[in-house]
């Protein structure tokens, strides 16, 4: 559909609405062509907005640094805004729609004069796929639409599988005034409307990603059974050619990138892991009995540090052209730089700040730093990632950040265990969002700040999209980030997690050895494969070992955590609860 059709239609209609309350003194409708592309990054450069960087080594590649309190998802300023307390439940901020229009919708009057108001049509999963859906953000941010050129599909492609309906999410944007007193962070999920404010940062501000294909989507998809996921999803290939397609869903910095994106060891000839997704799946049962999943998204905004050669060679080999950094630091002949990148930090190199590095110093790269990458630069990047069908889902992997307690991985006994081990999940916080960074809390799926509805419900609407399964996924649980009383990591990670994905495999196939223990089976030691690796001595009897008084205490803290969901908690729930703590004894 032509834009001039759109503009006529109900998208019309509200993009006129949000002219007379914001009052721009300009409205572009996004094509999502490459000209507008280099139009809108142009722009930028010129108001140094983006830094071009070395045109060389990184082609068309930008630097940008956005406001130095604006650096990551706020989730004090994120709220969801049901008509009822309940159904935004206990782990969400809760704000009611009166109070929203009250409190929130006077920031949005005249905020974008002076500003160009940017209308951006995204069709978020492949193209062609009944399981796409539609978004339209209105934002003022140059840098947003840039970004979301990359990170979905944008303009044009989004209008035309809109057609002449109604059916999209609107979000709204603006900077506003970027002061953090003034940031809000909306959703409506019950008319699939999205509000952002005074924040132009990642997940708070681009909207097609945590807020509507996360928040909103969740909603959506629990009132049309399936499941919008804060997960990865890769297709492991074993040699022999077959290739079984796992998701994994990990809190925000906790691997989902560097695992879609693993490049297996040299010891392990003829396996491959092909990248699907890295941040967000949507998953249906299908009418084979299975679970499908599409990756919503089109692009990557993955953590830079910790980023290198070594660890992920994939995404290095796609960081080099077309790429927005954001808050990374940078060399004096303009090539990006991060701790962890592998390289020594060069005299004259600039902060994310644009201040000159004094060595031993603070970080040079804000440690949220990012890339914005589109996905078809991935080396690694599925031949299915964009079949409008989906993959077929074998296992399903969660996982946290626990220097201690959780074992390296485990399966769970059933499809409800496995939501128990799900929703008991525990992960230490990451600098992914504001606030102490490295402090335990309870994570349930990686989606405590993403659910987008009360959290009880979800568990329960997990056990019921099981039901309907006739070949569920198995569920496993994985920690990579065990410690050694020195703080040293005990198992090496990045692409020695083959290792893990190998077992995992095998209990999928129904071989593979394992060893029953109150939490779940876990690998037998023979039947984890580590050949090859020089663990630390007694390093892999604490990754595999199960500490019953450890679990005891996180039995009590997950205890102290269901109860505030009152009988909202899923009775299958609270029976896995009581079965495992019967174990326990
Ligand atoms: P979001 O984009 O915030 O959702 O993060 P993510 O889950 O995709 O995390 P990502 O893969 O970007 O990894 C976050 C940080 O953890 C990076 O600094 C990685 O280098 C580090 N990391 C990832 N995998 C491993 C691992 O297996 N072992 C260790 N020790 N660190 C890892
Ligand atoms: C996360 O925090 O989980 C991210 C980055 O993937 S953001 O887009 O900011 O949410
Ligand atoms: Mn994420």
């Amino acid at each position: 559909m032509p834009a001039t059709m759109a503009q006529q239609g109900p998208l019309g209609d509200w993009v006129d609405e949000v002219c007379r309350l914001t009052q721009p003194d300009k409205v572009v409708w996004c094509t999502g062509s490459e000209e507008e592309y280099q139009a809108i990054v142009g722009e930028m450069v010129r108001t140094g907005t983006l830094i071009p960087l070395n045109a060389d080594s990184h082609p068309a590649c930008y630097l940008h640094r956005s406001h130095h309190s604006d650096v990551a998802r706020t989730e004090q300023s994120t709220f969801i805004c049901t008509s009822r307390k309940e159904d935004a439940g206990p782990t969400n901020n809760w704000m009611s729609p009166a109070e929203a229009q009250e409190r929130v919708a006077k920031l949005y009057q005249g905020c974008m004069r002076g500003r160009k108001l940017y209308v951006v049509p995204y069709l978020m999963g492949p193209v062609g796929s009944s399981y796409s859906r539609v978004g339209v953000e209105i934002t003022d941010s140059p840098y947003v639409v840039a970004n979301m050129r990359i990170m979905t599909r944008m303009g044009k492609t989004a209008l035309d599988h809109l057609g002449s309906g109604a059916d999209f999410v609107k979000g709204l944007h603006s900077l506003g005034d970027l002061n953090p007193e003034r940031r809000f962070i909306l959703h409506f999920p019950e008319d699939h409307r999205i509000w952002s404010i005074g924040s132009g940062y990642g997940g708070n501000a681009l909207l097609g990603k945590k807020c509507h294909a996360l928040r909103i989507a969740s909603w959506v998809g629990r009132q049309e059974g399936w499941l919008a996921e804060h997960m990865l999803i890769l297709g492991l290939q074993d040699p022999a050619g077959e290739v079984h397609y796992i998701a994994a869903a990990f809190p925000s910095a906790c691997g989902k990138t560097n695992l879609a994106m693993l490049v297996p060891p040299a010891a392990f000839p003829g396996w491959k892991v092909w990248t699907v997704g890295d941040d967000i799946a949507w998953m249906h049962p299908g009418s084979d009995g299975r679970l499908w999943a599409i990756n919503p998204e089109a692009g990557f905004f993955g953590v830079a540090p910790g980023t290198s050669p070594k660890t992920n060679p994939n995404a290095m080999a796609m960081l080099n052209r077309g790429v927005i950094f954001t808050n990374v630091a940078v060399t004096p002949d303009g090539r990006p730089w991060w701790e962890g990148i592998d390289e020594p930090a060069p005299p004259g190199l600039v902060d994310w700040q644009g201040r000159l590095c004094s060595p031993g110093r603070e970080k040079s790269a804000h440690p949220n730093s990012r890339f914005t990458a589109s996905a078809r630069n991935c080396p690694s990047i599925s031949p299915s990632w964009e079949d409008p069908k989906g993959v077929p889902i074998s296992a399903i992997i969660f996982g946290g950040r626990r220097a201690r307690v959780a074992p390296l991985v485990y399966e769970s006994f059933s499809w409800a265990h496995g939501v128990f081990v799900g929703a008991g999940m525990a992960s230490e916080t990451t600098a992914a969002a504001t606030g102490a960074v490295g402090v335990v809390r309870r994570d349930p799926m990686a989606m405590l700040p993403f659910c987008g509805y009360n959290m009880g419900d979800y568990w329960g609407h997990w056990l019921s999209v099981g039901a309907r399964l006739k070949q569920p996924p198995k569920i496993f649980h994985v920690n990579w980030f065990r410690t050694s009383a020195d703080g040293k990591y005990l198992w090496p990670g990045y692409g020695e997690n083959l290792r893990v994905l190998q077992w995992i495999l095998s209990r999928v196939k129904g071989s593979g050895k394992t060893a029953e223990s109150p939490i779940g089976l876990l690998p037998t030691r023979e039947a984890l494969n580590v050949d090859g690796l020089k663990p630390a001595p007694g390093a892999l009897d604490a990754l595999l070992s199960v500490d019953r008084v450890a679990w005891q205490q996180e039995l009590k803290d997950q205890r102290k955590f269901f109860d505030q969901f009152g009988d909202r908690l899923p009775r299958a729930l609270a029976k896995e609860y009581e079965a495992f703590a019967a174990r326990l004894q």
